[in-house]
Parts: structure tokens; sequence; C-alpha cells
């Protein structure tokens, strides 16, 4: 769970082999990873870890998102006896929650653009890995104070849903839905930031990456945007009450990346 304030995570585990057996809360088909697991702020996962190393073997899970950053989060020792003689097969599928399927056939499709920074000045120029270090260090922490601060609320430094740069109490939703409809969120980060963005009150299948279909449709409540990624997700609106929808990276929050998704 990474329950940090702004640092996401990307957990590399090494010669360890764990199988991914839910995202947020859901679960997922089992599936190993085939590159560090990316955590933003407010993002779950579960993983199970068959520990049939020999005693007095030492694991260790090195967090490696920003780049020359990289460092050991900490150590797994192998001690004593084994408990068995050879592996456990892999881990069933978890039974599914009491989701709603969305129908896609049907779905309302709604374009929500994530954008601010600032862009004009050193945004799109920037390559995916110096976002991420800039992020972290230097102009980017500065930013993040800049931003938190208010000192820029002109408009550069704010973050935007849609073009507007929310502040104090979000009443106007961006999306008012009957109830039971099914909502195809068709978003894109425009900034040279990440953002891990999170939707209260349902859970979402997130359906494709820069036009990729995932390969597992996974269940989420937030889901990492990469700067310039775009993201498919849909879910049914059943929970009725008007939802926050935000970056969980809360200087972001803060700073104006809120809206509001209203269910009737
Ligand atoms: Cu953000």
């Amino acid at each position: 769970m990474n329950a940090a304030n702004a640092r996401i995570f990307g957990l590399d585990f090494g010669d360890l082999d764990p199988m991914v057996v839910a995202l947020d809360g859901q679960p997922v088909e089992p599936h190993r990873l085939s590159a560090p697991l990316l955590l933003g702020p407010a993002m779950r996962a579960d993983l199970i870890v068959d520990f049939d190393y020999p005693a007095g073997t030492r694991h260790s899970l090195r967090d490696v998102f920003y780049d020359g950053l990289e460092y050991e989060l900490t150590t797994f020792e192998c001690q004593g006896k084994e408990v068995r003689e050879r592996r456990l097969p892999d881990p069933a599928p978890l039974p599914p929650n009491a989701l709603a399927e969305p129908e896609l056939a049907t779905a309302e499709r709604h374009r929500i653009i994530f954008g601010g920074g600032m862009m004009g000045m050193m945004g799109r120029t920037a390559s995916g890995s110096d976002a991420r270090n800039e992020q972290r260090t230097g102009s980017g922490m500065m930013m993040e104070r800049m931003g938190g601060s208010g000192m820029m609320s002109g408009g550069m430094m704010g973050w935007t849903v849609n073009g507007v740069s929310a502040s104090g109490h979000v009443h106007d939703p961006i999306i008012s839905a009957a109830r039971g409809t099914t909502l195809l969120l068709d978003m894109t980060n425009e900034t040279a930031w990440w953002h891990p963005i999170h939707l209260h009150g349902h859970s979402f299948r997130v359906l494709s990456r820069n036009g990729q279909p995932t390969q597992y449709r996974e269940w989420q409540d937030t889901v990492l945007m990469a700067p310039e990624e775009r993201v498919e997700l849909a879910f049914v609106a059943d929970n009725p009450g008007d939802w926050m929808f935000h970056c969980h990276i809360l200087e972001h929050q803060a700073a104006g990346m809120m809206a509001t998704i209203q269910v009737n």
C-alpha cells in the first residue's frame, strides 16, 4: 500500500517471484510481474510470495522508480527449516467481488484532460525519466512547493481537469450520470508529470493504455498515468452521490487537479 503523500514507488523484487492476486482490493487474474510494480499514492497490491529459498539467503526489495535514486526498501532473509519440500502451485484466482460489469456498447463516453504544471516552460520537452526525477528533486520539488503555497495560482502553476483548476469546494460536477449508466472515461494526461487518478465511490475497469487493451482489464480505484499517457476506463455509475475524482498527490489536488462526478 502506498501511503505516501507524493512519492511513487517502483518495486523491484529481484530474485523473488511474487504473484499479483489483487489490485486496489479487487481480485485480478494471478500473474507475475514483468516490470517493477508501480504504486502511486493510494494504490494497493496484494502479492503472494513463496519463500522456497535456502536458509541464510537474503533477498532485497528495491525501489527503482526515480532514476539515480534507487535504494533498498527492505530485505528478506530466509531462516530455519523449510516448511515444505517443494514450491506450492500458483495461486488460484480470488473470487470476484460483486461489481457491475460495464456495458461498453451503451457506455456514455467522456473525454477528460488533465493539464497544468509549467507546460510552456519545461513541460513537454522533458523526457519521461527526466520528468520523474524533476518531480522528485530540484525543479520538481520547487514546483510542488510553489504550487502548494498558492504563490503561482495565476494559472501557469495550477493543475487542471478539463481546463478548470478547482479551488475550495467543488460543486459543479464535470459529469452527471443517471444511476446505472456505464461511464467510459477517455483520459489524457497532458502534463509532464505522473498522476495517480483516484475516483471515490466506485471501482473501474482499466480498459486500455495508449490505445492498447490492458491484459487483465484490472479493476482499480486509482490509476497511475505517466506523462502524456492516455487511459480508458469504464464503470457502472451505480452508487448515488457526488464523488471526488482527483489526483492523489495531494499537492496536485490542492492546486486544482480535482473534480466531481455526480451519480443521481
Ligand atoms: Cu498529480
